[in-house]
């Protein structure tokens, strides 16, 4: 490998060649402290999986009952881990911790927008979310029933995810800044029981109401009506609306509640949560987690890739709504006793250096975000940052998208001073858990990319066949083995699960190989470069869109005839979305319908979803077949020339009018 701080300083990530070392005193410390040593893991873990994952299960989690099995693999692709178990991750996460010391450690920090905060020793958290679980089986909740979270992001959202899980009753978070339409059809695929929301939540420096979307959910189009209950955090302190017997003041409900409720003895492979996720084709898809897999892997991935320790404040800017917030905001940290941060803002117009205050404030030594808000910072400049102490930071992650290697050293720069390790970090609701990333003690870090598979992990990169692809060739990024965190099914369509991730590529020998969706290369040295989807999956702002999800939202306009939606670049968010509308006979596309448009994908989705970019047009380019050419709209939406074959497409005129 060439040397540290001496290469070319081209930005292209084709050609980058600075390599950054672990800081030897973080390496001197580490759990896995130099590249041997991450090599000897992986050689254990790669010559008996089952005992390398089943040594790690026994000692780093409390089990009830052990378990018989560590994988069951016999009816690929659906894995069973450590079958015959039991165990409970709200036990994991909090009555371990309270035999010592550990009890009155801070595991939570909340920091409210408006400046208000809170911080819940472990003892005190566990009161809380023993409280919230009595609350939840006043309901009538128990185990198996699906309990949706519809948040903002407080503290309680975090003690109603700890409380699912203790009672066995699993979760499914709805991001909340989803839309009543969205909201709905996730209670309604999951069959939910109850919702646990708040009367809103504050951002941009204002309250801003979150129940009556869970209200127009349960109510226009025929409802959800396996809904029963509705728990509500109150927030803002506005007008809000309760409807009696189904809905409930949380203040009123679960203060009162006895602190003590023991945790459920959970079968490993209990489902733990369903979280939504974007797909290429159809309605995103309902990727479930069960208990003991994910929380091993939560709990062993956080330790890896921050070098966990005992006096660390970990800070993940993610929103609990997404993976990376179930992660490595809840599960991860407090599985392993560490203190968490939980910040309810964003950086805004009155306050640039909000992130950069939480971390001065509570001295934080570990700063996880996204690739999007780093782009952001850099837009906006150094003089921000540079007013603020963040002396105490030791570790900065990053994880969402594909960084560029500008933003990446930016970041190692401005914000780390240049003392303290990237770690960026692949991995996907799919996955539990990072599958890819440096070690912050052993890992020398490449600006741009995520570096090693961690131990146990076996990343390839293919063609569609599964054949390995050599050195610095392009391909497919997959997984060739199971690992513990990998999500068991699409929920209610096996089926989906098993084509859409483990059938699109089809080895030879006929093995399954995990289809991460994921163009990728690998470098001389081993290390995975990350290019972006490879299928309709749009990534803006770390957030994953299927295009399909946006086009029927267009398409469910009465003036809209097809809709055909694209990804673009965009120095920002990494993605932006353009979409290619043909409209009704007699409908004219001006401005004012453009904000409608908008605005009805803002309803039926919600804002992230908005196109930055509508084109009407009177027909979209096709193939003879029929199929939408939508590499050709990816090339007009960038403004880049079509090029590449053009053959099969159905009328050639239309590539002319489009391109005007
Ligand atoms: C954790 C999370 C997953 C998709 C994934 C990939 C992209 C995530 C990345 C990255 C390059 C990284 N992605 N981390 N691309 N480098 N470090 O983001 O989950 O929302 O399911 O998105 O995000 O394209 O396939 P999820």
């Amino acid at each position: 490998m060439p040397d540290a701080t001496t290469g070319p300083t081209i930005e292209s990530v084709l050609q980058e060649q600075r390599l950054f070392a672990p800081p030897a005193e973080l390496a001197a410390s580490a759990r896995i402290g130099s590249l041997d040593a991450y090599r000897a893991l992986c050689s254990k873990a790669d010559l008996d999986p089952d005992a390398f994952w089943g040594d790690l299960a026994r000692r780093e989690l409390h089990w009830f009952e052990p378990f018989d099995s560590v994988l069951d693999w016999s009816d690929p692709p659906f894995a069973k881990w450590f079958a015959g178990g039991t165990t409970n991750l709200s036990f994991n996460c909090l009555d371990r911790h309270l035999a010592g010391p550990r009890a009155d450690k801070t595991a939570l920090i909340w920091e409210g927008e408006p400046g208000d905060s809170l911080s819940f020793t472990y003892r005190q958290l566990h009161a809380e979310v023993c409280k919230a679980s009595n609350a939840l089986k006043a309901l009538g909740i128990g185990k198996g029933d699906l309990v949706a979270l519809y948040m903002p992001m407080v503290p309680e959202a975090a003690i109603a995810m700890l409380a699912c899980a203790r009672i066995g009753a699993p979760h499914s978070v709805v991001f909340g800044g989803f839309s009543a339409d969205a909201l709905r059809d996730r209670l309604i695929d999951g069959q939910v029981k109850a919702v646990i929301t708040a009367d809103g939540g504050f951002r941009k420096d204002k309250p801003v109401p979150l129940k009556p979307a869970v209200d127009e959910a349960l109510a226009a189009n025929g409802g959800a009506p396996s809904v029963e209950h509705v728990l509500v955090v109150q927030r803002i302190k506005g007008d809000c609306a309760m409807a009696t017997g189904r809905d409930h003041w949380w203040h009123e409900l679960v203060d009162g509640q006895s602190a003590e409720c023991p945790a459920e003895p959970m079968a490993s492979e209990d489902r733990l949560f369903v979280l939504y996720t974007s797909g290429s084709t159809g309605k995103p898809k309902g990727v479930v987690h069960t208990t003991a897999g994910y929380n091993l892997w939560a709990h062993l991935t956080f330790q890896w890739i921050f070098d966990i320790r005992d006096d660390d404040i970990h800070w993940c800017t993610a929103d609990v709504g997404w993976i990376t917030g179930h992660s490595y905001i809840v599960y991860g940290p407090l599985s392993n006793g560490a203190t968490t941060v939980m910040y309810e803002g964003a950086p805004r117009p009155s306050k640039p250096g909000a992130f950069w205050e939480v971390i001065q404030k509570h001295r934080c030594t570990i700063f996880y975000t996204a690739p999007t808000a780093i782009r952001a910072f850099m837009k906006s400049g150094r003089a921000v940052p540079d007013q603020y102490d963040m002396s105490s930071l030791r570790i900065l992650g990053t994880v969402g998208e594909p960084i560029n290697p500008e933003a990446w050293m930016w970041y190692r720069d401005v914000i780390g001073h240049n003392r303290c390790p990237v770690v960026d970090t692949w991995w996907q609701t799919e996955t539990g858990g990072v599958m890819i990333s440096p070690l912050p003690g052993a890992t020398p870090t490449k600006p741009g990319s995520c570096t090693l598979p961690l131990p146990g992990i076996a990343a390839d990169i293919v063609d569609m066949d599964g054949v390995s692809q050599p050195a610095d060739a392009g391909g497919y990024l997959a997984v060739r083995r199971p690992w513990p965190g990998m999500m068991r099914t699409v929920h209610g369509d096996p089926e989906r699960f098993r084509r859409s991730y483990w059938e699109e590529i089809r080895p030879a020998d006929a093995s399954y190989l995990y289809f991460a969706g994921d163009g990728a290369r690998r470098d001389a040295d081993g290390y995975f470069w990350v290019m972006g989807r490879v299928d309709d999956v749009i990534n803006v702002s770390g957030h994953r869109l299927g295009t399909m999800e946006i086009e029927s939202a267009l398409v469910s306009h009465p003036t809209v005839a097809e809709a055909a939606v694209v990804g673009r670049p965009d120095d920002l968010k990494g993605e932006g979305i353009v979409a290619f509308v043909t409209l009704e006979a007699g409908r004219c596309g001006d401005d004012a319908l453009i904000a409608d448009l908008r605005a009805h994908v803002g309803k039926e989705i919600g804002p992230i979803a908005k196109p930055d970019e509508i084109r009407f047009t009177d027909s979209l380019p096709k193939t003879r077949s029929g199929k939408i050419m939508r590499r050709i709209l990816r090339a007009l939406a960038s403004g880049q020339e079509v090029t590449g074959d053009t053959s099969t497409l159905e009328d050639r005129s239309v590539l002319d009018a489009l391109r005007v």
